[in-house]
């Protein structure tokens, strides 16, 4: 499909360097980024950029026409700590952004959406071990929450008016160029940098506490392909289940130690241990690798390897 893109949210972790990987594959006359602010140079310098607020459908819809834009990847979103302290600010910006999205592909103005829903949807009542596609969901937080009703709004949207929207239930994402916003999972990447910088990291969850995990090339990657796929092989209009590894803080730090042995680590639990407590500590994402041929490629320590080699390169 030859496609004009826009990414909403594209200075953010994973916008930004989803922005990059769709320029390199479709061209960069073709990939609009735009976000809120100017926040990320490299994305802002890098190509054409849009200043938009996801929020607002006038806006939106002005750069949609204006680029005479067919697929839209909705990644501006309020993650689950910070959503815990601005509860409506969290509200408004996932389900506003997501509607205007869906709206402007029920009017026909865009063909096709990715919209991404996290692990967030789970809750304390879903089993925890190889969480299945289809369980029971009570999430506790307003961002899991968000998640969850706009999973069913795609699904809706699907059903009822034959919107083109996939999507895919991230677990944490860990990544070198662009840090993560006000996330649970932020620690996975937060551990890295601090191991560079100061040869110690005070994690904000305790040690045994094991959640499911991603490099960012393999997210980047699914997020691709479920977008470039034929329609008939999207069976599941809600969200896929997707996965890579689990870990806990203790064994992310004993892969760290492995190649930095001066590396120390301490725990000082806080209020995002409670969020974590409520996840899945691993996922059943069977479905994504039987219809559209999912599969990851990083272990632990093939990200421990890359993430120190890319931040020592920052850093030093
Ligand atoms: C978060 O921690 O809030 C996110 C997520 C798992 O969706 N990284």
């Amino acid at each position: 499909m030859s496609s004009k893109i826009l990414i909403l949210g594209a200075c953010g972790q994973i916008g930004s360097e989803l922005t990059q990987e769709l320029r390199l594959i479709y061209g960069n006359e073709n990939v609009i980024a735009s976000d809120i602010s100017y926040s990320n140079l490299e994305v802002v310098n890098s190509g054409i950029f849009e200043i938009t607020d996801a929020t607002d459908y006038a806006s939106v819809k002005v750069c949609v026409e204006k680029h005479h834009i067919d697929t839209v990847y909705l990644m501006a979103a309020m993650l689950s700590a910070v959503g815990e302290k601005y509860p409506m600010k969290a509200w408004d910006l996932n389900m506003s952004s997501l509607f205007n999205i869906l709206n402007l592909a029920k009017e026909k103005f865009i063909k096709r959406v990715f919209w991404p829903s996290s692990i967030a949807v789970f809750g304390p009542s879903t089993p925890k071990e190889h969480t299945p596609q289809f369980t029971t969901m009570e999430p506790t937080t307003v961002y899991g929450i968000t998640k969850q009703v706009g999973e069913r709004w795609c699904e809706y949207y699907y059903n009822k008016y034959n919107v083109d929207v996939r999507s895919l239930r991230y677990p944490g994402i860990i990544s070198w160029k662009t840090l993560p916003g006000g996330g649970t999972t932020d620690y996975a990447v937060e551990i890295y940098h601090k191991a560079i910088t100061d040869g110690h990291y005070e994690c904000f969850l305790s040690e045994e506490t094991k959640l499911p995990m991603m490099f960012m090339e393999d997210a980047i990657k699914a997020t691709v392909d479920i977008m470039a796929v034929d329609t008939e092989r999207i069976k599941i209009r809600s969200s896929y289940n997707l996965a890579a590894i689990s870990f806990t803080p203790n064994e992310i730090a004993n892969s760290i130690k492995e190649k930095l042995k001066e590396f120390t680590i301490s725990y000082k639990p806080d209020f995002r241990q409670q969020i974590a407590n409520s996840w899945p500590k691993s996922i059943d994402d069977s479905y994504a690798r039987k219809d559209w041929n999912w599969s990851h490629s990083y272990s632990l320590s093939k990200i421990t390897d890359k993430m120190l080699l890319e931040l020592r390169k920052k850093y030093h």
